[in-house]
């Protein structure tokens, strides 16, 4: 699982997923990465969909981690009912914020994620009851993205909450909400990642990120992430596709 993996302290590499295909899932579990984030905030892929696409990740020896529209207790529940590892939860931009993720995100007497056995999670009953609500709580995981300026703002009190796995900044919304969209690579992100990692340390909390290129995950992992989320497959596909076009043409 993947928290196990996060508290053995072990460095981990995963795509995002936009394309709604079991067959992604497969694949990238076959490449050999350690997760993929099925990703239900941009792109098509809806619950019912994504269920599918845990059902491979499983299959394929692959954590599945569902990003989730937005912050929103059903939408987290969901994701975990249908047997995702880890739920990670866009924009959160304060300590409330990310308590109420975590309440979500877990059963009494931890939080208040609605109780039921009978999805499948739970292998739809098959898992004695007591034993899935504890073991659920302790096995999946939790990942908040702070990617604005008020989470940035705020990301001491918001990285010592209890419960949270891993802080992930997003580079991209980050950049946007600095009012410099889409530069990744700015000494401001620059800066806002070293400062995370370093207060991540000191309230033992591992660190996520975004990259957009392997040369730039081996990077981030040198210096201590993590949870590297790498590009997507779309976009993964697209230069697989224009780096064989150009060489046919000899562009
Ligand atoms: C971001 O970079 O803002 C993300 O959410 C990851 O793509």
């Amino acid at each position: 699982m993947l928290k196990e993996r996060l508290q053995n302290k072990e460095f981990l590499f995963g795509p995002f997923v936009n394309l709604c295909h079991p067959a992604v899932l497969e694949i990238a579990g076959f490449a050999g990465f350690d997760f993929a984030i099925i990703d239900t905030e941009h792109g098509e892929i809806s619950t019912d969909r994504a269920v599918e696409m845990v059902r491979a990740a499983k299959l394929a020896g692959i954590s599945p981690v569902v990003r989730v529209y937005g912050n929103q207790p059903e939408l987290i529940s969901k994701a975990l009912d249908i047997g995702a590892d880890a739920v990670q939860i866009p924009q959160v931009s304060s300590r409330e914020e990310a308590e109420a993720a975590v309440y979500a995100a877990k059963f009494s007497p931890e939080g208040g994620r609605g109780a039921n056995r009978y999805v499948r999670a739970a292998r739809y009953s098959a898992m004695d009851k007591a034993a899935y609500f504890r073991k659920a709580n302790q096995e999946t995981a939790v990942i908040v993205q702070v990617e604005g300026k008020a989470g940035l703002d705020r990301l001491a009190d918001i990285i010592t909450v209890p419960g949270i796995d891993v802080l992930f900044i997003g580079p991209y919304d980050l950049s946007a909400s600095l009012g410099i969209p889409g530069q990744v690579e700015h000494p401001l992100i620059m800066e806002a990642m070293h400062r995370t990692i370093q207060l991540a340390r000191q309230a033992g909390v591992a660190i996520g990120f975004f990259v957009d290129d392997a040369v730039s995950a081996v990077k981030w992992k040198k210096a201590g992430v993590q949870y590297i989320s790498f590009a997507a497959d779309v976009g993964l596909l697209y230069n697989a596709f224009r780096q064989s076009v150009a060489i046919f043409r000899e562009e």
